[in-house]
């Protein structure tokens, strides 16, 4: 299979360029995007094309990845940014970073996973347009997979140094990182090292700073592999400290996040059977409050510190019999969420306690060829089982609240769930009309949060929308129907991939009103600063749109290229729009490739979102366009200059997915969403070998 390459990655490894690829193994071309991010070491088999499409400056895989098609960013912080996919984002979309799934350790997803994806460190991001294959186990949508730099198995015999490092400066945050992977490596056997630091401070906008988003971050690890009679053996270790880093949007701030991820991997046969085996571990440690970064509260008594852990083990085996793969996963998580106050030691409540979630997945595939025409047709199902100790509180906490646990504890049950999905893919790689199709009904199971949140709180997974919720044990798990189609049209110079998509969701999970059965946690709510607080329920939802991009190669210098996207979600069962979804966006980008350099320009904007979600008291925003101006030099054969200048009017703009501040004093208004960094100049300078 033939893997795309742009030709200014090739010359400017540092460039960006999405476009479709088909990167290694069993991907489908047509069905995914990748952002190759570091065009080195591509084979002879990998053939240079096309663009020059994206560039982001910002420090986490999400701004980058929100640069597909489809796909936008959601902004809670300068390191806690999510992906949204096609209206769909959290634990809806399946994202991993280097192929492993994990639980994330906030229960406001301060730590999504792409925060542990550095963009400093990365390789490639893969997106599945359409859902994903359920070999990749469950995920109502799209799969994200942020794949870290790493050393390469190289073609000698003998063991011979690589390096891929890289270091960067941005100015509207003084922000800076230097990181990347060396190691020796031979046919054999390849050992290499990865780190990373980042350091930024309170970024600018027009007229001020931003306060409290300010952030760092440190990763370090160690990677091998030992490969022989095409049998593979990997190992990869690496920890994440992240420390004090602003989370304006939400009522605390990262403290710290010590992190550790494991991952033992087996590529090989048994006989002549393909088989491949893995074992994963991920545990995070986290600390996070309302009085070291932002200004602290005037009373003692309301001075909060949060300890929140959570550990991931999972477990995934694959064996190929033919056109059929049959496997088995497995995924155990506990997490403990605990609320104290630093000032009364008698305050502690464990408001997510002892949390314990199993899974145990099978899934088979198969794999048809015909014709020039490909499919596959995949079947999993999942056991799941969860369960939550009786919630601990101090003997210093409001009487109120002691009820409620107690309360709590005798509605308190271990829940069971089971579930199927299934994926049908069809699609063409060759030809100028380049059809595809994918066809799923997909379940995702309520999380943590959702379903054992038994403390009124603003912990919501990361919706930050300012609301106190509580969780539901009862809740049923999601399940969505989506017909996703699109045709890839490539004529000469060229390109356009326009898809269309319907997802229509039963039991979608949405707060809604907690009914006057609770008075108790009403109460609560209210004494916390909401008389109407929300509960996780099971509604409906339907999310619809397009999504295309349009790459046109006009003269061997000059490209041009073009993404839209947009979707519209809302309520089936009442008249109401989902929360938080992208009003229409796009960018057109104009480049020019000399030799040895390439300049671009590129504006970025989108329309106003009126269609916002009444009950989750959205405000609407209105439409902002922006202009960045982008770079690339190559000095020499391993050293690369890039960067640019971005919002290059200093314009102040706020997209209708950043954060709602909540940190008072600074130059953004409380309730204001955070307003994008004001002219800002980005430097990234590379060594490869
Ligand atoms: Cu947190």
């Amino acid at each position: 299979m033939t893997r795309l390459l742009c030709s200014a990655a090739l010359a400017l490894p540092l460039l960006l360029c999405a476009m479709p690829a088909a990167a290694e193994d069993d991907d489908a071309a047509p069905l995914t995007d990748t952002i190759v991010v570091t065009g080195q070491r591509q084979t002879p088999l990998e053939e240079a094309t096309d663009p020059l499409s994206g560039h982001a400056s910002l420090p986490d895989a999400a701004a980058l990845t929100a640069r597909l098609p489809g796909a936008a960013l959601i902004g809670n912080g300068p390191i806690s940014g999510q992906v949204q996919f096609r209206g769909l984002f959290s634990d809806r979309l399946a994202i991993r970073v280097g192929g492993q799934s994990f639980q994330t350790g906030g229960p406001n997803a301060m730590d999504p996973p792409l925060h542990y994806a550095p963009a400093i460190l990365l390789d490639t991001i893969k997106v599945s347009r359409g859902a994903a294959p359920v070999s990749e186990g469950p995920g109502m949508g799209a799969m994200v997979d942020a794949r870290l730099k790493s050393v390469r198995f190289g073609s000698g015999t003998e063991l011979a140094p690589q390096a891929s490092l890289a270091a960067s400066y941005r100015s509207a945050d003084q922000g800076y990182a230097a990181g990347g992977v060396a190691g020796l490596a031979s046919e054999r056997l390849r050992l290499g090292v990865i780190a990373s630091w980042e350091q930024g401070s309170d970024y600018r906008i027009p007229g001020g700073h931003a306060r409290d988003t300010g952030y760092e971050r440190l990763t370090y690890g160690l990677s091998a592999g030992f490969r022989s009679q095409g049998q593979t053996l990997s190992l990869d270790l690496r920890r994440q400290e992240t420390g004090p880093s602003g989370n304006p949007p939400y009522a605390m701030d990262i403290d710290y996040f010590h992190t550790d991820f494991a991952r033992l991997g087996f590529d090989g046969r048994i006989g002549a059977l393909p088989l491949a085996l893995e074992l994963g571990y991920v545990d995070v440690r986290h600390g996070m409050d309302n009085f070291s970064l932002r200004p602290a509260p005037t009373s003692a008594a309301q001075y909060r510190y949060s300890y929140a852990e959570a550990q991931t083990m999972t477990a995934r085996a694959r064996i190929g019999i033919g056109p059929l793969a049959l496997g088995a996963d497995l995924a155990q998580v506990d997490r403990t969420v605990t609320i104290s106050n630093p000032n009364n030691p008698a305050f502690f409540i464990a408001s997510l306690d002892r949390i314990e979630q199993s899974r145990l997945g099978l899934f088979a595939e198969a794999r048809f060829d015909r014709a020039g025409w490909q499919a596959d047709l995949g079947l999993r199902i999942d056991w799941h089982r969860a369960q939550m100790a009786n919630p601990a509180v101090g003997s210093g906490v409001p009487a109120m609240i002691v009820n409620l646990a107690n309360q709590t504890a005798l509605g308190n049950a271990p829940r069971r769930d089971t579930t199927w999905d299934a994926v049908l893919r069809v699609w063409r790689e060759d030809g100028a009309l380049r059809p595809r199709l994918v066809l799923s009904r997909k379940s995702r199971v309520p999380n943590a949060v959702e379903r054992f949140s038994w403390l009124p709180t603003e912990a919501s997974g990361g919706l930050a929308d300012g609301n106190i919720y509580i969780g539901r044990q009862t809740l049923r798990p999601e399940v969505a129907w989506a017909a996703e189609a699109g045709v890839d049209v490539i004529v000469g110079g060229v390109s356009l991939r326009p898809s269309l998509f319907y997802r229509r969701v039963d039991h979608y999970i949405q707060g809604g009103p907690v009914p006057a059965s609770m008075p108790l946690q009403i109460a609560i709510a209210t004494m916390n600063g909401d008389s109407t607080p929300l509960i996780a329920s099971n509604v409906d939802a339907e999310l619809y749109g397009f999504d295309a991009d349009l790459g046109w190669q006009i003269l061997p210098q000059l490209r041009f290229d073009a993404t839209v996207s947009y979707v519209r979600g809302q309520r089936r069962d009442l008249a109401d729009n989902l929360y938080r979804i992208a009003p229409l966006n796009g960018r057109v980008a104009l480049a020019w490739q000399g030799t040895g350099w390439s300049l671009s320009g590129e504006l970025v904007g989108a329309a106003a979102q009126r269609k916002v979600s009444a009950t989750n008291g959205e405000a609407p925003s209105s439409g902002w366009v922006s202009a960045n101006l982008w770079f690339g030099l190559d000095l020499g054969k391993t050293v690369q200059l890039s960067g640019g200048i971005e919002n290059l009017f200093d314009r102040r703009y706020a997209d209708h997915l950043a954060g709602r501040n909540r940190v008072p004093g600074g130059d953004v208004g409380l309730g204001e969403r955070l307003p994008a960094a004001g002219r800002s100049l980005f430097v990234r300078l590379g060594l490869d070998f």
